[in-house]
């Protein structure tokens, strides 16, 4: 195939006439007769099965990545595979001629809800990097029935509606009938024996139907097409309950139907109430034994019985623990099936299996208790304790703290399996999520396996798909960065240095800043015609945008605003910047204190935009349902990009790097990646503020922090506004906020909000007075831009494949 031919569409007559097939290939009429959906699917499904067409005609050589991940948070997908492609000029003006705008078709797109929040989003921009890259990379999932729920706002509460997302169909995906595969549930290890040889079998229990649907994951350049495998649950035939059926208990039947479907019916969110449930293991289980079949499967068609070999050609990649069991399953299958030895099938496992942490919150380290573990999945379940018992043999016991290394690294532990252990000792690289975070993890949270395995441990700093981001996100400033560097950014984001010296060009800093005038106005519209806010473009806008959750101290914004608010009203020579805040973000179900300060930022709101003594100074917006289509409108409009986790608690943070990239600048602590993106940016072009991660642990430590001290140090000022959350102010809406108060003061504010308080809002003052000098913030906003191509995941890629996957070696 020649380079010309993996553009898509040749010319823009050349598109015209292929839609205009397409429409009576898959739709059976006419482009005039079809509504806007049927539009978008007919041009959604020619793109597809050209990016299938790709994938057909060449498959590279080369080592194979699979990347298993329980959520894939993929976002809209034709925009993205028509830059990809390099047609989407082609189209929209094809578009145009038939009256139909390509906007009001994208806008047609579901948003797969197939992940919460960061960890789902780097998986999907790792899949786009690996294309990109020309690496084999597939992708391992679950496709969910029903994606993350859609939230909507009620008197100021998160209420969460079904994310029916598949009900017009998904054009992207293919079911795959002949790459189904049976995973085994419960049931009984039972022994054999023959000539002194003996063997385990698992007998009974229920046999599960996983069903691929393959999404096609189109490169940029259009020259590699990779797979997105997502596995959906059925009842396996073998299974079904036939004798009920036919002895006509149907709804014994159809129980049994249910219950298997259930697995694949829900995504979980990251909350701590929906820890421990058998549901969510089946999943696991599920995901991990399904995509092993077809690796092995795939493998030996390719190689052979040369299981040795596997981890020359095979590389898995388990995005957090939830995958951890691939490690014992791959053992299962390779001793059960293939007869491996067992020593050399864990060998395999070790050489095979790498394992990214994105944690070191203790309650989200998952564990299981024993007893469920293994009644679900009694033969994998006797590789984990065989490992175990070896692992606790072997140990060095001539260490003198060998004891309370032991404790620290087991697998089995407290009747529980521990699934961050689990990963460790059958992967051979270990690595977390940004410098401070993998420090975080070989001093503390994994340190005993740093003192035994240093060599295992990496560090590989997140990025995100600048394609996305900033090619797709945001038209007027990406048409600006190439044509005055030409577009070769798309390809290598670290050409978006070569704007460096733009950011002291007069011409080019208003055009920056008329790009950015034109996404707040795109943003402003669409909040006021989906929350009846209106914000004013002159003013700046300030923005939050991650998922709820106490570290992530929301609450800390709302304190700041509140404060202004004050202040305003008291003191008439105060006056701030005028300034919108933006808020987005969606809470756990069951996770009651985040979905309280999504019920305060909306009383907040309500309050503020209300009073015209305040509303021409601040304004607060929070918009429902953040998701990735609404993110790309959000990111390019914001001009302040709150990161403001206390230190230690952020593993990296992601909206950080795509906000920074869109010329916002970064107001916070030094948490994560904030870490990085001030050493990049220099700290002329960041403010950053409150303790650092050695303060927090030393606070803590000290047992010396006292809530009620910092209250009533300051009644007139700080404690005025932890009363404001109960005397009434704001409870116009829905009520007061007495449970917000109470993790301040009774649980002692473990997040550190009143410590925070002060350093926090002097850095806002300080970072928002320089805002009037245009021209300076302006060149700020651009060095941001122009130093943030590390931050592309195809960096970060580049990274696994080179330390990790050891591609090409
Ligand atoms: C666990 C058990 C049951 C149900 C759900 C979960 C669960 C799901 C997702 C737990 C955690 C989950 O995600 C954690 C996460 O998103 N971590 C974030 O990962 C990003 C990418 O590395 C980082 O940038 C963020 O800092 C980190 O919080």
């Amino acid at each position: 195939m020649t380079a010309k031919n993996n553009r898509i569409f040749q010319s823009k007559e050349d598109f015209l006439t292929q839609y205009r097939d397409a429409c009576e290939t898959f739709a059976g009429k006419g482009f005039e007769e079809l509504n806007d959906q049927e539009r978008y699917y007919v041009l959604a499904s020619l793109v597809a099965s050209k990016a299938k067409n790709v994938r057909a005609a060449a498959r590279p050589e080369g080592k194979e990545v699979y990347y298993f991940s329980l959520e894939f948070l993929i976002g809209p997908l034709l925009d993205n595979y028509l830059l990809n492609f390099g047609v989407r000029d082609i189209v929209e003006e094809g578009c145009n001629d038939l009256g139909t705008p390509l906007d009001r078709l994208l806008s047609q797109e579901v948003d797969p809800g197939l992940g919460n929040g960061g960890l789902g989003r780097l998986a999907a921009c790792f899949m786009d990097s690996m294309a990109a890259l020309g690496i084999n990379g597939n992708g391992n999932g679950m496709r969910y029935r029903y994606g993350l729920f859609k939230q909507v706002i009620k008197e100021g509460r998160q209420v969460e509606k079904m994310d029916n997302w598949l009900e017009h169909g998904f054009p992207w995906e293919t079911r795959k009938n002949e790459s189904a595969v049976i995973v085994q549930f419960g049931g009984n290890v039972v022994r054999h024996e023959e000539n002194g040889r003996y063997w385990f079998t698992q007998e009974g229990g229920d046999l599960v139907k996983a069903v691929p649907y393959d999404v096609p994951i189109v490169g940029y350049g259009g020259k590699t097409v990779n797979n997105l495998r997502l596995w959906s649950a059925e009842p396996a035939e073998e299974n079904f309950d036939l004798d009920a059926f036919n002895a006509g208990d149907y709804a014994k039947a159809m129980k049994f139907r249910s219950d298997v479907e259930a697995i694949s019916q829900i995504l979980y969110p990251n909350d701590s109430g929906e820890h421990g449930r058998i549901l969510r293991l089946k999943q696991e289980y599920l995901f991990v034994s399904a995509g092993l079949q077809t690796i092995l499967r795939t493998y030996e068609k390719k190689f052979g019985p040369k299981w040795e070999d596997l981890g020359k050609h095979v590389a898995i990649h388990t995005n957090d623990t939830h995958p951890a069991m691939c490690g014992p399953e791959l053992m299962r299958i390779l001793v059960d099936d293939k007869g491996v030895d067992f020593d050399l099938a864990f060998k395999i496992a070790q050489e095979t299996i790498s394992y990214t942490n994105h944690t070191v919150m203790p309650e989200a380290l998952e564990k299981w208790p024993i007893n469920t573990f293994r009644a679900l999945l009694p033969r994998t379940y006797m590789f984990i304790e065989e490992i175990d018992r070896r692992y606790r043999e072997s140990f060095p016991h001539d260490r003198d703290n060998w004891q309370d290394l032991l404790a620290q690294t087991a697998i089995l532990w407290d009747g529980q399996v521990r699934m961050a252990n689990l990963s460790v000792i059958f992967s051979h690289s270990v690595n977390g999520v940004s410098a401070l975070h993998t420090g975080i993890l070989e001093a503390e949270t994994l340190h005993g396996f740093y003192e035994l395995t240093p060599e295992k441990f990496n560090n590989k700093t997140n990025g995100i798909s600048h394609r996305r981001f900033l090619g797709n996100a945001n038209p007027s400033y990406a048409r600006l960065i190439s044509n005055t560097i030409g577009d070769g950014w798309l390809s290598d984001a670290n050409e978006l240095k070569k704007l460096e010296p733009y950011a002291d060009d007069a011409s080019f800093l208003e055009e920056f800043e008329k790009a950015k005038l034109e996404n707040k106005r795109r943003l402003a519209k669409y909040i006021a015609d989906t929350t009846g806010v209106e914000l004013d473009t002159s003013m700046v806008f300030d923005v939050q945008v991650k998922r709820f959750h106490a570290y992530k101290r929301q609450l800390l914004n709302v304190f700041k605003i509140l404060d202004l608010y004050n202040r305003i009203i008291s003191d008439s020579s105060f006056q701030p910047r005028p300034t919108a805040f933006v808020f987005s973000g969606k809470a756990a179900q069951s996770y009651t204190f985040a979905k309280e300060v999504i019920r305060l930022i909306n009383s907040v709101a309500e309050v503020v935009n209300s009073d015209a003594r305040v509303n021409d100074k601040i304004r607060v917006a929070f918009v429902p349902n953040f998701a990735v289509s609404s993110a790309q409108l959000i990111y390019p409009a914001a001009e302040i990009s709150e990161q403001i986790s206390w230190a230690g608690s952020e593993a990296s943070g992601t909206s950080n790097m795509k906000l920074m990239m869109n010329g916002a600048i970064t107001l916070g602590t030094y948490d994560g990646a904030n870490v990085e993106i001030c050493k990049l940016v220099g700290e002329d072009n960041i403010k950053i503020f409150g303790l650092r991660t050695e303060e927090v642990e030393n606070l803590r430590a000290s047992g010396k922090y006292w809530a009620w001290d910092a209250y009533n140090a300051d009644r007139p000022r700080l404690g005025r506004i932890v009363d404001e959350l109960t005397d009434g102010t704001l409870a116009h809406l829905s009520g007061n906020f007495e449970s917000i108060r109470d993790e301040l003061m009774v649980n002692n504010d473990h997040d550190l909000v009143l410590k925070d308080f002060y350093s926090y809002v002097s850095a806002w003052e300080e970072l928002t007075a320089s805002y009037a000098d245009r021209k300076a913030w302006n060149r700020s906003a651009v060095l941001n831009t122009a130093r943030s191509g590390y931050f592309s995941s195809d960096r970060t890629i580049r990274e696994y494949a080179n330390d990790i996957w050891h591609i090409g070696d």
